[in-house]
């Protein structure tokens, strides 16, 4: 059994979602508090019944450490946090922050855009989401105004996640909201960022590689 969290994603995917798979999500979070970690792989084509034991919908990511196995981007990097205070902070005040606006980023934030985004791209000519999505991007660029960073007084896995919603093409790409931008562009120039994402884009690389060597 392996020493280390082992980060599950799939063995291949096409190019559009390279660079923001939700493992992504995980090897950040791992980056940032220097936690060493395993990848490995599901197949991305043909989904089995191991897979669906340990993510009932068949989606990446989903973490084993040990004895544990857990599936969710959210309770995986909860999980994480709780390895390293470079993710979380230890008293009471700074993880509560923490766990509210891990939650924001995906129920109030993420809910919205990810379906707002899915419309889109089914080229919708009119997009009956957009109205809630500019009210919570709208917000979000209000608190995102006001300080540097969502939990804490400093970078934490809130922060990660939050940015990692926002960071989406389509979803930056619609409206002006400066503070948003250049807190992703701030978030995303993390060193630890860049070396997830590059570990990411190499690992479906390499997997095309294989594909097509056999041909
Ligand atoms: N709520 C899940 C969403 C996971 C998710 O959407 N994963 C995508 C990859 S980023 C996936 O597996 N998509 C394939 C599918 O839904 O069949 C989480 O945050 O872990």
């Amino acid at each position: 059994m392996s020493q280390q969290p082992v980060i599950w994603t799939y063995d291949w995917v096409p190019e559009m979602p390279r660079g923001f798979v939700r493992d992504l999500r995980l090897r950040w979070a791992c980056e940032e508090a220097g936690l060493a970690h395993d990848v490995r792989t599901v197949p991305f084509e043909g989904r089995g019944p191991e897979h669906f034991a340990r993510q009932p919908f068949g989606q990446v990511p989903f973490l084993t450490d040990g004895d544990v196995t857990l599936f969710e981007s959210g309770a995986c990097l909860l999980y994480l946090a709780r390895k390293s205070e470079a993710l979380m902070p230890r008293d009471a005040v700074g993880e509560a922050e923490v766990l509210e606006w891990v939650v924001a980023a995906l129920n109030s934030m993420e809910m919205a855009s990810v379906p707002w985004w899915f419309l889109n791209m089914t080229g919708a000519t009119e997009n009956g989401l957009t109205g809630w999505m500019d009210s919570r991007l709208g917000h979000m660029e209000t608190v995102l105004g006001q300080r540097e960073w969502l939990a804490a007084g400093r970078f934490t896995v809130a922060d990660l996640l939050m940015a990692d919603v926002l960071r989406v093409p389509t979803v930056r790409a619609h409206g002006d909201r400066p503070a948003t931008e250049a807190y992703v562009k701030r978030i995303t120039s993390r060193p630890a960022f860049l070396k997830a994402r590059d570990a990411q884009l190499a690992h479906f690389a390499a997997a095309d590689k294989q594909r097509a060597k056999a041909g």
